[in-house]
């Protein structure tokens, strides 16, 4: 099933629930490579939620701002190659959001504790911004908010679930999304934590 949110963003509700379990084994092998770690921002802020990244580059905040790095700056090393199981299922999810050929170049794994949540933002570091980002939710459930291409544009909100994955492209790749505050809770497979992977190329 898939539910178009707005103009080229797909809602795939339980597309990778079967490959959770696989999902949460290739996040921990990314994390014993490159641990979750909490960014800082550009004005000496916080990033409420834990990260960390595979594939040819990860991304980065501290006190120069946002960017993509050839390495981690926690290890001195690559980030960890992106697993096969990750990049096949970006592949056929965006394949199935009408987005065919998506091979993905970076996986961001977002970490949310309760209490956790994301400003509104838009995802602009990428350079080649004809090609769509891919995310996946596990765990804990969240309300993820978004608008249009003005930040005070007006927004829509859907709770995202264990499983779901989402697919934004087009006239949406540029839209303001953010999350709400991930309330307490426990999920079999995650415990207390939601993980969000996007699948990018830059
Ligand atoms: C809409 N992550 O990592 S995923 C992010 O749940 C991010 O952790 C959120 O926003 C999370 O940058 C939301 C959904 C998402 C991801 C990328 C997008 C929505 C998007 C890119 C463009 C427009
Ligand atoms: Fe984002």
């Amino acid at each position: 099933r898939r539910v178009e949110l707005a103009d080229g963003a797909w809602f795939l509700p339980g597309a990778i629930a079967e490959s959770a379990p696989d999902l949460l084994a290739a996040i921990n092998f990314v994390a014993s490579v490159s641990p979750f770690r909490t960014l800082t921002t550009r004005r000496g802020g916080r990033l409420s939620a834990a990260m960390t990244s595979c594939g040819t580059h990860g991304w980065h905040s501290d006190r120069s701002g946002y960017r993509y790095l050839e390495d981690d700056p926690l290890t001195h090393r690559a980030w960890p190659d992106m697993p096969t199981l990750l990049r096949d299922l970006a592949g056929r999810v965006a394949g199935e959001a009408g987005y065919p050929g998506f091979v993905p170049q970076i996986g961001l794994i977002n970490r949310y504790a309760p209490g956790a949540r994301m400003g509104l933002h838009q995802d602009r570091d990428e350079p080649d911004l004809s090609a769509p980002v891919v995310s996946f939710s596990l765990g804990l459930t969240a309300r993820f908010l978004f608008g249009g291409l003005e930040r005070d544009a007006p927004t829509t909100s859907v709770v995202l679930e264990h499983g779901d994955a989402v697919v934004w492209g087009g006239a949406s790749r540029l839209a303001f999304h953010g999350v709400s505050t991930v309330r307490p809770g426990h999920h079999p497979l995650t415990g207390a934590f939601r993980y969000n992977l996007t699948f990018r190329i830059i």
